[in-house]
């Protein structure tokens, strides 16, 4: 039977990561993308001890990479003493096999590696559903291609699973295992959907944006609450959802789970029940790092990934965070090209120190008043008291 496993502590997990430069792609991007796979690695309790990235016009079919690269990667494992290697893509079932034949040491794709950190991090009996969901049906197709690979595993980073003949006996445990989470998520859905129902007067406000941003970090400034914010990829999982009044605007701020480029499709899938507070949200607070030097591909990313779970608003608030860290003409590059795009409210922040909040607060005040003035249909919105008590005393910010 498959079963998830942990770190096993015994043993230090040391990693070899490959990636390939394929048509269309700079060499400088894909070491960017290595560097984000290291962070990952790291994320997930492995170290990263060596990185290769092969220029191809597309992974080869077979083995990911050519036969000379799978020479070089097999004598660095030994150098560098590791004991995993960790691809930068999907893998088939066969690319696995072969590679696991080839390298004899434990071999994980991205997705499996992104699984694994949201095994690990789910808390609530939502996420854990949601992880779970997703990680069969990861493991589904694989199945026949993985036992030799699965076998290999005595624990650490990934799952382990039995031998070949148990693997009919796997699949079958696995599809009834899938169908009873969905009716578990359905179920847990329908109970979050009352709750929602119970807020509904408020107007929601939701913190969106690749992971590390600094999303949680600002949930914690704007509402005093205690929401873990720490430098690892995926430190929030959960929905969190808060009530906060600015200027005397009450409304509910929630803080999402991070984005990331090529986020594994069974978890975008299974993720979307958490993610309805911010499908029905009024207003998107899209946190951008402004110091990340790929902050313009996690932008893209975010948006597609945002279609895609069919988030939209007709209010988008872009906030570059972590702007202590950035240098004079990088903050003018940002304030010049990115702000004045598309007319979208935007503004420069830095959370940590508090910079430039007041701002932030202004704008958002703003956008939240045009919301509860649309929903009273013009008329005096009594969420709206407070703020024309706060604004005729001339005490804008709370
Ligand atoms: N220098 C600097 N660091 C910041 C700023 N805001 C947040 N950070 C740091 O960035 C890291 C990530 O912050 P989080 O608030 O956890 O980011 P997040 O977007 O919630 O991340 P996930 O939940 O993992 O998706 C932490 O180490 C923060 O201390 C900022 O304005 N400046
Ligand atoms: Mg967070």
């Amino acid at each position: 039977m498959i079963e998830r496993t942990k770190i096993s502590g015994n043993e230090e997990e040391r990693a070899i990561l490959i990636g390939v430069c394929s048509r269309g792609m700079t060499f400088e991007q894909s070491k960017e993308y290595l560097d984000e796979l290291a962070f990952l690695t790291e994320t997930a309790g492995a170290k990263a001890v060596r990185s290769f990235i092969q220029k191809l016009d597309k992974p080869i079919n077979s083995t990911y990479i050519g036969s000379g690269k799978i020479e070089e990667v097999k004598q660095a494992l030994e150098e560098a003493n590791a004991n995993m290697v960790i691809v930068d893509d999907d893998l088939s079932p066969s690319q696995i096999r072969n590679l696991d034949k080839e390298l004899e040491v434990k071999v994980l794709d991205r997705s499996s590696l992104i699984l694994h950190i949201f095994s690990e991090r789910a808390q609530t009996a939502q996420a854990r559903t949601q992880v779970d969901l997703a990680q069969y049906q990861y493991l589904l197709p694989r199945l026949t291609g993985m036992w030799t690979h699965l076998s290999r595993q005595k624990g650490g980073i990934g799952l382990k699973g039995a031998g070949e003949k148990e693997i009919e006996t796997d699949r079958r445990i696995i599809r009834e295992r899938i169908s009873h989470l969905r009716k578990q998520l359905v179920k847990i859905d329908r109970q979050e959907e009352t709750r929602r129902k119970n807020r509904s007067n408020f107007a929601r406000v939701a913190l969106v944006g690749y992971t590390n941003v600094g999303k949680s970090t600002i949930m914690n400034v704007i509402t005093k609450a205690n929401v873990l914010a720490e430098n690892k990829l995926f430190a929030t999982l959960d929905t969190t959802v808060r009530k906060v009044s600015l200027s005397g605007i009450p409304f509910l701020l929630s803080d999402t789970v991070g984005f990331i480029r090529k986020l594994p499709h069974h978890l975008i899938e299974s993720f979307k029940s958490t993610l309805a507070e911010t499908q029905e949200s009024d207003i998107l607070i899209h946190v951008v790092d402004s110091s990340h030097p790929n902050f313009e591909d996690q932008i893209r990313n975010v948006n597609e990934t945002l279609k895609e779970l069919e988030i939209t608003s007709q209010r988008v608030l872009t906030v570059f965070n972590k702007i202590d860290l950035l240098d004079e003409d990088s903050r003018a590059h940002v304030e010049n090209s990115w702000m004045t795009k598309d007319h979208q409210p935007a503004v420069c922040i830095s959370a940590r120190n508090k910079e430039n909040l007041d701002d932030f607060r202004q704008i958002l005040t703003d956008l939240l008043v045009e919301v509860y003035q649309e929903k009273s249909h013009g008329s005096p919105h009594p969420f709206l008291q407070q703020y024309q008590y706060y604004q005729m005393t001339d005490d804008a910010t709370e």
